[in-house]
């Protein structure tokens, strides 16, 4: 029995070459002004905003389909607390003993530390978890693929979204992230991926003078 059912792809939209040129063009020209940001301000963000940029992570590219991936969005003051606690306790341990020098030595340009008041300050955390494996209705465990490069692909868009509706976030990953399954109640198939810190940037906000690489640096055409 084919269990395939295939319906036309009346979404598509092809735009003419030149249209094309300016479309890439001008993407790139909004995206490369993205910065991640480590002071946030404490504005309000209306929710509606955060719900349409993960429902735009949700229509990432992933394995078999299985969207292996779970949004926690934290706005609670109380809960934002407690994360801050967490993290600033697994910060401390990673700056004062586990982090290399070699390790240390390459976040010197961008000035981190244990400190993270901008998990209280921001009005936004979204914790992104993946699923490791699913559980069916009956209860069985269900079979996920290439999970990383899934919640990878998708917290990418979600970031990009962000960045689109004119807010700004930073990656933080505090090492191990165990804790926010605690905190947030998720269960035992879901592993924090991710600690995305979303909202407006701290009036005056500075970030470190560095750049990227130069398109010949980072690709090459065969
Ligand atoms: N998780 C720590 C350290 C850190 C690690 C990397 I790699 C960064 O690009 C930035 C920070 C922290 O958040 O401070």
């Amino acid at each position: 029995m084919s269990r395939k059912k295939f319906i036309p792809h009346t979404d598509y939209k092809e735009y003419p070459v030149a249209e094309m040129r300016r479309r890439a063009r001008s993407f790139y020209e909004d995206m490369k002004r993205r910065r991640t940001i480590r002071e946030f301000s404490d504005r309000p963000v209306p929710g509606e905003i955060i719900k349409d940029c993960i429902r735009t992570a949700g229509t990432a590219p992933n394995g078999a389909n299985k969207q292996p991936w779970h949004f926690a969005v934290v706005s609670d003051p109380e809960v934002k607390k407690e994360i801050r606690e967490a993290a600033e306790e697994e910060e401390r341990e990673f700056y004062e003993r586990r982090a290399t020098d070699e390790w240390l030595e390459a976040l010197a340009p961008l000035g981190t530390d244990a400190d993270k008041p901008f998990l209280e300050e921001a009005p936004y955390l979204i914790a992104i978890f993946s699923k490791s494996y699913g559980i069916k209705e009956n209860g069985e465990k269900e079979t996920h693929y290439y999970v990383k490069e899934s919640v990878g692909i998708a917290t990418g868009m979600l970031i990009t979204a962000i960045h689109n509706a004119g807010l700004a976030s930073l990656t933080h990953t505090p090492s191990p992230m165990g804790f926010l399954n605690d905190i947030l109640d998720r269960p035992e198939n879901e592993r924090p991926f991710l600690l995305l810190v979303v909202g407006y940037p701290k009036e005056d906000v500075k970030v470190p003078d560095i750049s990227k690489k130069s398109l010949d640096e980072i690709s090459s055409f065969i």
